[in-house]
């Protein structure tokens, strides 16, 4: 039978390899992790990438500080982040490098065509470029101009807080001004191209109605880059190059194969942090109607996760990096906490006191506790066999069975709509829930019955509850990778039988063998000692 599974191609930024990555770029990989997962698990054919953005003039100093040469120095670096990925259980399909041949060649490919259909032609640049940014600025665009005392113009500094400097070489020019009016046409007709809908605001008001300007996409100041075929002094700029990531992954201008580009382009989703939306939502889909290539259904824009309230930088001396919250507490704990701490479209903070307070009281004690108790629950009262599955025995019955058909039902709701954090606070209605219901049927007095009915409504309430928690490790998998097979093997449960489609409460295999003894999944942590330890 042929291949029917629908796609769902997924990107994450690919990512500079000037510093070794920290826990905010892990929140963007992992997010794209936890819906490739999610997709998956729904029965989609997923395709998700991520890579590094190894060119450019923020690389090449870096390599010549540590006296090295750019290429021995991103090799060293993709290692470490392939090795990084491969610690957080990163499902990615492919990962690409910018600096692999294939990429390098479509590429050049892609700048002739674009030079020879007259999208790009040749002049002069004057202006003001920061480095660490790797981005172009006008004088009203910075947070700060510098003058000197007669009022010139010397410098300043980009919003993010890098300096620019002045830029003044011959350079190829995009025609970006030419699509403006289809830009903002297509922004109209699709209003899921920009999530959440308020970033498509800001990238009207602040540089498309101020006058698209046509941008600078070849550097000759240095070299490592990729140099434009017919021209070699010129090297391609460093965001032209990065983006075409995206489809040359595929195969697209490889003149290799590329079935994976007809396969799976347009992508699905494009995740990136709030500060690149205007490379991805202005300048891509530019370049990509000039090839008279299809856009992308959606570039998501997140915010960003802030140490208390400032940005994470290594200047700061703030970050914290994912190798140590792993270490010291477990990849699901990190992934959780993640997920959970980053809400809709905004910025997300993480505390040591709120990271050990989550890992408290939603996992170990609400989440922990749920399993430790119904697995001793049932082997004590069930001789350690799951019950058989049958509807409102015990009048508390309906109303577990519709938390958790509405738990169901929202959860895939967010998921789809990419409230990842929304997601995960609806499986916790029905954890909640569930808790409840335990002190509700209290099934410590039923034990004590004799009556034949309170026998039953006892088997009742014990295959409730592993039902629930056969339904709640199930949708915590795309974000967690360990405690669902921890769950479902404590409950005796084929942790390969789960899946997410049709998930239904009802649908709990009897008989099943649950183990002896129960281990608690998430061990407790003292605040004081770990507040300590993570402020390091
Ligand atoms: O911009 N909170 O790469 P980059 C949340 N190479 N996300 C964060 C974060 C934080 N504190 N810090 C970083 C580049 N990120 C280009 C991209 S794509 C064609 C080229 C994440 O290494 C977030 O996704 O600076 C952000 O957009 C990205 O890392 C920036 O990574």
């Amino acid at each position: 039978m042929a291949d029917t599974k629908p796609t769902y191609y997924i990107t994450t930024p690919i990512y500079y390899p000037s510093g070794k990555l920290h826990i905010g770029n892990s929140y963007t990989t992992i997010a794209c992790d936890t819906l490739a997962r999610y997709k998956r698990a729904m029965g989609y054919d997923v395709f998700f990438l991520t890579g590094t953005d190894e060119h450019g003039l923020k690389i090449e100093e870096k390599a010549e500080k540590l006296h090295t040469d750019p290429k021995s120095y991103v090799d060293g670096m993709a290692k470490d982040i392939k090795a990084l990925w491969k610690l957080l259980e990163i499902s990615n399909d492919k990962f690409i490098r910018t600096t692999d041949d294939y990429h390098e060649h479509a590429v050049q490919v892609i700048f002739d065509r674009l030079l020879k259909q007259g999208d790009i032609y040749l002049g002069d640049y004057e202006g003001w470029y920061s480095v660490d940014d790797e981005e172009y600025f006008t004088e009203t665009q910075l947070a700060q101009v510098d003058r000197d005392e007669n009022g010139k113009m010397i410098g300043g500094t980009a919003p993010s807080g890098h300096k620019v400097e002045l830029v003044k070489e011959q350079s190829y020019f995009f025609k970006m001004s030419k699509y403006a009016d289809w830009l903002l046409n297509y922004y109209q007709t699709h209003p899921n191209f920009i999530q959440p809908a308020n970033r498509m605001n800001e990238m009207v008001n602040n540089f498309i109605k101020p006058g698209l300007e046509d941008l600078a996409v070849t550097r000759t100041s240095f070299t490592w880059g990729v140099p434009v075929k017919t021209d070699p002094k010129h090297v391609v700029y460093v965001w032209l190059d990065a983006l075409m990531n995206y489809i040359t992954a595929l195969g697209y201008a490889t003149d290799g194969d590329d079935q994976l580009f007809k396969k799976y382009w347009p992508a699905n989703v494009q995740m990136v942090g709030k500060e690149i939306v205007r490379f991805h939502t202005i300048y891509w889909p530019i370049f990509l109607h000039a090839l008279g290539l299809e856009l992308p259904e959606t570039v998501f824009g997140h915010g960003w996760l802030l140490m208390s309230d400032d940005k994470m930088s290594k200047s700061k001396g703030n970050v914290i990096y994912p190798e140590t919250i792993v270490e010291h507490y477990g990849l699901d704990a990190l992934r959780y906490y993640l997920i959970k701490a980053m809400p809709y479209g905004n910025d997300g903070s993480f505390t040591p006191e709120d990271f050990v307070a989550k890992v408290n009281y939603d996992l170990a004690n609400d989440l922990g506790n749920l399993l430790n108790r119904t697995v001793a629950m049932i082997n004590k009262y069930e001789a350690g066999k799951l019950p058989e599955f049958k509807a409102g025995v015990t009048e508390f019955d309906a109303d577990l069975e519709q938390t958790a058909a509405e738990t169901i039902t929202n959860y895939n709701d967010w998921m789809d709509k990419l409230h990842l954090s929304d997601a995960l606070s609806e499986i916790w209605k029905l954890v909640s829930r569930t808790n409840k219901y335990i002190d509700e049927t209290a099934p410590w007095q039923l034990a004590k019955s004799d009556d034949a009915a309170d026998t039953e409504k006892l088997a009742s309430v014990m295959a409730h509850l592993a039902a629930s928690l056969r339904v709640i490790g199930s949708l915590i998998s795309p974000v967690m990778t360990h405690a669902p097979k921890e769950i479902f093997t404590q409950l005796g449960l084929d942790p390969e039988s789960l899946s997410l489609i049709d998930l239904k409460l009802s649908d709990l295999p009897a008989g099943k063998q649950v183990v002896a003894k129960g281990t608690p999944i998430f061990p407790r942590l003292d605040m004081a000692k770990e507040v300590d330890f993570l402020k390091g």
